[in-house]
């Protein structure tokens, strides 16, 4: 009986420590460069996001969260008829190998519900979260600058 007990404590135990592991997340293989984010002028209530981001095998960028904004939403940017359309896309697909550029005028990180103001000089921290083809989730913490202009 007392072994029984002992054994069942490691169990739990055990899965205590495989909890925490998943939760603490596997750190992703995505290189992140030219990483910024635009100033923003005073009162205003959305923020972009730029970075270019390489991974080495296929993989998916599924998630984004940042302690400055209510809600990160990938946008794609797209001349229609003289005028420029944002969409929002559920995710956004890498190819192995193949950098993915984020920036003005084309694919965006969109920051709504801002929490502060986006001044110069500043950084805002990001947490994306990837999803490779065997469907592993990955986790990526990144600092960005606040800057005027790339
Ligand atoms: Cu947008």
């Amino acid at each position: 009986m007392i072994l029984n007990k002992q054994i069942f404590k490691f169990l739990v135990l055990a899965n205590l420590l495989v909890a925490c592991h998943a939760k603490a997340g596997v750190e992703s293989d995505v290189k992140i460069t030219d990483s910024w984010v635009r100033a923003n002028a005073p009162g205003q209530s959305v923020g972009a996001a730029y970075m270019t981001l390489n991974s080495p095998q296929d993989s998916t960028l599924i998630y984004i969260e940042t302690p400055a904004a209510g809600k990160v939403e990938i946008h794609s940017m797209s001349m229609e008829n003289n005028v420029m359309k944002m969409r929002m896309l559920e995710e956004l697909p890498l190819k192995a190998g193949k950098p993915e550029k984020l920036a003005p005028g084309s694919f965006h990180l969109m920051l709504f519900d801002l929490k502060k103001s986006l001044k110069e000089g500043d950084k805002v921290d990001f947490k994306l979260r990837f999803k490779d083809k065997t469907g592993n989730i990955t986790h990526q913490q990144v600092t960005l600058p606040i800057k005027e202009s790339n």
